[in-house]
C-alpha cells in the first residue's frame, strides 16, 4: 500500500511539473511560464534555442528571469517536482554592462546580487571569465563560463 501511494505521489509531482498551464508545453511556475528543453546547451545556444520557441499565441520567449525571492522558491520547487538537479542557464549576462554587472538579456534590468539569491561566495570569478548566470545545483545563483554545456530555462516574455 505504502509502494502505491509513493507511487501515486511521485506521478503527481511529475505531473504537476510537467503541466502546460501556459500552452506549448511551458508550464506556469509562480508569476512566469517557464519550459526546460531537453538539451544541454552553452549560455549563447541555450539563449538562441529559447528565442527560437515563438508560442502559438505570438509570444516570444528567452532565457529565463528570476527576480524575486518568491519566484526563486517557486521555480526550485518546480525543479525538485520533476528535474535533475543541476545547473539551469538564465539569462543573465555581465557582457551587456560596461562594469560587468550581471543584466537580463531580455530587459536590460539589473540581476539582484547577495542573499536570497546568490550562494554565498558567488560570484566568484571576474565578470570577463564566468559571464553567464545559472541557477546551480544548490538552488542558488552561481556565474559560470558561458561555453559550458548544460541545462536550460525559457520563459515567455
Ligand atoms: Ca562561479
Amino acid at each position: 500500500m505504502k509502494v502505491v501511494i509513493v507511487l501515486i505521489l511521485t506521478l503527481l509531482s511529475v505531473a504537476a511539473a510537467q503541466n502546460d498551464d501556459c500552452g506549448d508545453g511551458f508550464s506556469l511556475v509562480g508569476s512566469a511560464c517557464y519550459k526546460i528543453p531537453d538539451e544541454l546547451l552553452g549560455w549563447y545556444d541555450a539563449m538562441d534555442h529559447c528565442r527560437n520557441l515563438v508560442h502559438s499565441n505570438g509570444m516570444k520567449a528567452a532565457l529565463a528571469r528570476v527576480e524575486t525571492c518568491s519566484q526563486l522558491h517557486s521555480l526550485w520547487e518546480f525543479i525538485k517536482g520533476g528535474y535533475p538537479i543541476v545547473d539551469y542557464w538564465l539569462g543573465g549576462t555581465t557582457t551587456m554592462d560596461p562594469s560587468g554587472a550581471f543584466r537580463w538579456d531580455s530587459t536590460g534590468e539589473l540581476v539582484p546580487m547577495g542573499v536570497p539569491f546568490w550562494f554565498p561566495g558567488q560570484p566568484d570569478f571576474p565578470s570577463t571569465q564566468e559571464t553567464g548566470l545559472s541557477l546551480s545545483k544548490t538552488g542558488y545563483f552561481a556565474d559560470e563560463e558561458a561555453h559550458i554545456k548544460q541545462k536550460f530555462i525559457c520563459q515567455l516574455l
